[in-house]
């Protein structure tokens, strides 16, 4: 698998990069986030647990089966490590040229998911499916894709603690990969998919057409990343969830136009 090593900072995608990730769906973006700030980030998110099933810690939401897989929506509630993510300079300009730059960007779904022995995810997406959404484009010389993905790892994910995997080059299919017609659409079954390991820091990107899923963790202990799915700035959240006004007061300018790039337009209160 080819990778482009960088230095933390301010990167603008090379050449390969634009390549690999036309012709393959997904680039790894290695050392992507320093040690410090995943610390900040775990330390953060591992705060506001326990927490049950479909419960809030003020306007965090958590699902999934806690303890062993837990899911917290809009994450970016809280606090600074997760805001620092929005416009993170380790990706923003891929996110910026991938989905297109004259759109503008909206993030539709923020996660950290934590994710014990036997979690994983079956294979979903394809570009057969054609679906406007999480489409991928290429044309003039631009990207317009629907949903690109940076998916973050916050410890090391190793081919046996669950790593996304992916089918190289499936954002372009137009045929139905036939893992789709079958029962088992466990990822480990999947021909052609490959696992993606990350090192903690690293983020996988990839535009959400792509085929592709996660492994099952084989391994003890538990998996942790993060999700941030960004789109055109017309997008809107997957699940409905709607920022905190105390989120977009304290925000930059740039990080409230990502996360609320048209403020609701309503007729003023009268006394
Ligand atoms: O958790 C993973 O490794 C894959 C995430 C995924 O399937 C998705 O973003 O739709």
């Amino acid at each position: 698998m080819t990778t482009v090593n960088r230095t933390i900072g301010a990167m603008k995608p090379t050449e390969m990069e634009d390549y690999l990730f036309d012709l393959q769906g997904y680039i790894v973006l290695r050392n992507a986030v320093t040690q410090d700030h995943v610390a900040e980030i775990n330390e953060a998110a591992e705060a506001l647990l326990p927490l049950e099933a479909d419960t809030w810690s003020g306007h965090v939401h958590c699902r999934g089966n806690p303890p062993d897989q837990v899911g917290l929506s809009q994450i970016i509630e809280a606090g600074e490590p997760f805001e620092r993510l929005i416009d993170h300079p380790s990706w923003i300009d891929h996110i910026n040229r991938y989905v297109g730059r004259d759109d503008g960007l909206f993030i539709d779904q923020n996660w950290w998911n934590k994710r014990g022995p036997s979690g994983g995810l079956t294979l979903h997406s394809g570009g057969h499916k054609r679906r406007i959404r999480t489409q991928f484009r290429y044309h003039d010389g631009q990207f317009r894709c629907g949903q690109v993905n940076i998916l973050l790892a916050l410890n090391n994910i190793g081919p046996e603690d669950g790593p996304t995997m992916v089918v190289p080059g499936s954002h372009k299919s137009n045929v139905l990969h036939p893992a789709f017609t079958r029962e088992d659409v466990s990822m480990e079954a999947v021909e052609d998919a490959i696992k993606v390991p990350l090192n903690c820091g690293d983020a996988i990107l990839f535009v959400d057409c792509l085929a592709h899923g996660s492994a099952k963790r084989t391994s003890p202990g538990h998996r942790l990343s993060l999700l941030y799915r960004y789109g055109p700035h017309w997008g809107h959240d997957r699940f409905g969830f709607e920022p905190s006004d105390a989120l977009l007061e304290r925000l930059t300018p740039e990080r409230r136009k990502i996360i609320q790039p048209i403020p609701p337009k309503r007729p003023p209160v009268l006394a």
